[in-house]
């Protein structure tokens, strides 16, 4: 059996790739699709649901399937270094597979709004992290300015290679349930992955004919230009991830939607955070808020009967590790109970 490669090596035929690419790889991808019958029972059942876990790729979030396939290209054709705009993931994943190239990394972020294990990764894998006093919006904008005017590799979702390596997590779904899901969840934030996850389903459906699924788009209330129709001036959500006014592929977005017979609508930050709390608890997968908010739209929807479940199979995209944004859930909670190191404390603790 030849060692699993990464996405680049497993989906080589499908992935359109220049010759001159140089595969950079930390073997992300091939993540688990996990049952989730607990919380289907919790939103009323008569549905199978599946938690594709992208938190478990190597830097914590999805973004790794499209960053191999964008500092691939980047290295082969020689560039010396990558620039992108984040809120806080594609940084993380830029710089770890820039690093692994032996290239150098900026990453741009909007200050103050990027969650601790998202810059904590990026500056422990060595880039040159610069805050923007503005938006990712502001931040993506220059960087798109920088890399027309100097010698660094773009690495958003506008660099098409991020689009292709992304399909991917499509091609796994489908090759794990051996069909496509009726449904498909995710969050929303820049649009690369509903892009992305819609190319890869119609491909497959093409050479496999294995059908494809309606999409849920789901955007924070907040931050919703694709609800509202205009881009949003001041985005504001807890799930810093998807606090994105002007998302680049925002209009591929909405056709990808359509054409799936789906949607794309907005929760609030309240429903982002109960489901977080629900799919810890009910089913012990820890994701960060925005990873959250495609089953916090299912919720929505399910509840104000305007979905029929029934009999349906739903695949959620959780596209990042709760352990990324640890702040949002200790803050909430008192600092635990203290105790002496004796039984008779402990018993007094907990069964009191
Ligand atoms: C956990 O890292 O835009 O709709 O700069 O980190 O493809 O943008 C992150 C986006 C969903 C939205 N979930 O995906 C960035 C960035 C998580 C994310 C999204 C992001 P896209």
């Amino acid at each position: 059996m030849i060692p699993y490669q990464g996405v680049l090596q497993r989906f080589s035929s499908l992935l359109d790739l220049p010759e001159h690419a140089r595969p950079v790889s930390l073997l992300e991808g091939d993540t688990p699709l996990i049952p989730a019958a607990s919380l289907a029972r919790e939103l009323g059942g008569g549905f199978e649901l599946f938690i594709k876990y992208e938190g478990l790729n190597p830097t914590g979030s999805f973004k790794d399937r499209g960053m191999t396939a964008a500092v691939s290209e980047a290295l082969g054709r020689g560039a010396s270094a990558v620039i992108c705009a984040s809120t806080g993931n594609t940084a993380a994943s830029a710089a770890a597979y820039a690093a692994r190239a032996g290239m150098r990394s900026v990453v741009l972020i909007p200050q103050g709004k990027v969650a601790t294990g998202k810059l904590a990764g990026a500056l422990a894998y060595g880039a040159r992290v610069v805050q923007v006093n503005g938006s990712f919006d502001d931040a993506l904008t220059m960087v798109i300015e920088m890399s027309n005017k100097h010698p660094l590799c773009l690495v958003n979702s506008i660099n098409p290679y991020r689009i292709e390596g992304q399909k991917s997590a499509a091609f796994e779904v489908c090759d794990t349930l051996e069909t496509a899901p009726d449904w498909l969840c995710l969050p929303v934030g820049n649009a690369g992955n509903i892009t992305a996850c819609w190319a890869g389903f119609k491909q497959y459906e093409t050479l496999k004919s294995s059908g494809l699924p309606q999409l849920l788009g789901v955007q924070a209330e907040g931050a919703a230009p694709l609800v509202l129709g205009h881009p949003v001036e001041h985005p504001e959500t807890v799930a810093t991830a998807i606090r994105i006014g002007k998302p680049a592929r925002g209009e591929q977005a909405l056709q990808a939607a359509e054409e799936s017979g789906g949607r794309i609508i907005a929760v609030s930050d309240a429903a982002i955070l109960k489901m977080q709390q629900a799919l810890a608890r009910l089913e012990g997968i820890w994701v960060e808020p925005a990873s959250a908010a495609g089953l916090a739209g299912l919720a929505d929807e399910l509840s104000a009967g305007r979905f029929d479940a029934r009999g349906k199979r739903i695949v959620a995209i959780c596209t990042g590790h709760g352990m990324k944004d640890p702040d949002i859930i200790t803050q909430d909670f008192t600092c635990p109970t203290v105790v002496p190191p004796r039984l008779d404390a402990l018993e007094e603790v907990l069964l009191r």
